[in-house]
């Protein structure tokens, strides 16, 4: 049902969507072409986190959403046994256009803090699946930026367009129109409830953030990637 009513949506959305401007504010760091995230000349772009609980040792990749083949960026998350280090991605070095989209996707490593509870768990919990993030270059240039289990809730709603070769305009307008069934919390502070907000969700401080709908779904994504079972 739940299916169902996501395809209805993304059709509807689909029908609807003429025309988008996605184009990029440019406010102070990237220049309108782009920018180095990481690296020795990085000296924009601010780390991602991959956070269900913090993930360690997981596989990061970037991807230009029309090739998800061919990563232009790969690292590592952090390992560390303090929750603020754990689990950052930093990469070596990683050229991004400010005003295009990416995927972020997320696999493997060990989640630390399943719980949410703010304490290193006594066990980590194996990430056996992969979570993911749309992210734009502005975004990953100029603020830090968080793959969560809601950037896969929206990934995941959108996922059909994707694979049906959908314009990355509509995309983008798409997970903006997405964005408060997800979250009822402008979490940034700018005014709005959109993609920026859900690159700053935090689920130990956020997670009364999130939609009636979307409290249980969170959960079962977690569950999911833990599992791999969201494939
Ligand atoms: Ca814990
Ligand atoms: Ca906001």
């Amino acid at each position: 049902m739940l299916l169902l009513l996501k395809r209805i949506i993304a059709v509807t959305l689909i029908l609807l969507i003429t025309s988008c401007g996605g184009g990029g504010k440019n406010s102070q760091g990237a220049d309108e072409q782009g920018g180095t995230v990481g690296g020795v000349g990085g000296t924009t772009g601010l780390p991602g986190k991959a956070l269900l609980g913090p993930v360690i040792g997981a596989a990061v990749e970037v991807f230009d959403i029309t090739d998800r083949d061919t990563p232009l960026c790969q690292a590592t998350t952090t390992t560390s046994e303090n929750l603020e280090q754990a689990g950052i991605i930093n990469f070596p070095e990683c050229y991004v256009q400010a005003n295009k989209l990416y995927l972020v996707t997320v696999s493997g490593g060990f989640d630390i803090d399943a719980n949410d509870d703010g304490v290193l768990d006594e066990e980590p919990t194996p990430v056996e699946g992969n979570f993911h993030a749309f992210i734009t270059g502005e975004q990953m240039l100029e603020d830090t930026w968080q793959v969560t289990a809601v950037s896969e809730a929206l990934f995941q709603s959108v996922q059909n367009l994707l694979d049906l070769g959908t314009s990355e305009e509509e995309i983008r307008q798409f997970l903006e129109d997405m964005v408060p069934q997800l979250l009822t919390e402008d979490l940034n502070g700018d005014g709005k409830i959109d993609t920026d907000d859900v690159l700053q969700f935090n689920p130990q401080i956020h997670f009364q953030s999130v939609t009636q709908y979307s409290e249980q779904h969170l959960q079962d994504v977690i569950n999911d990637i833990h599992l791999a079972e969201n494939k």
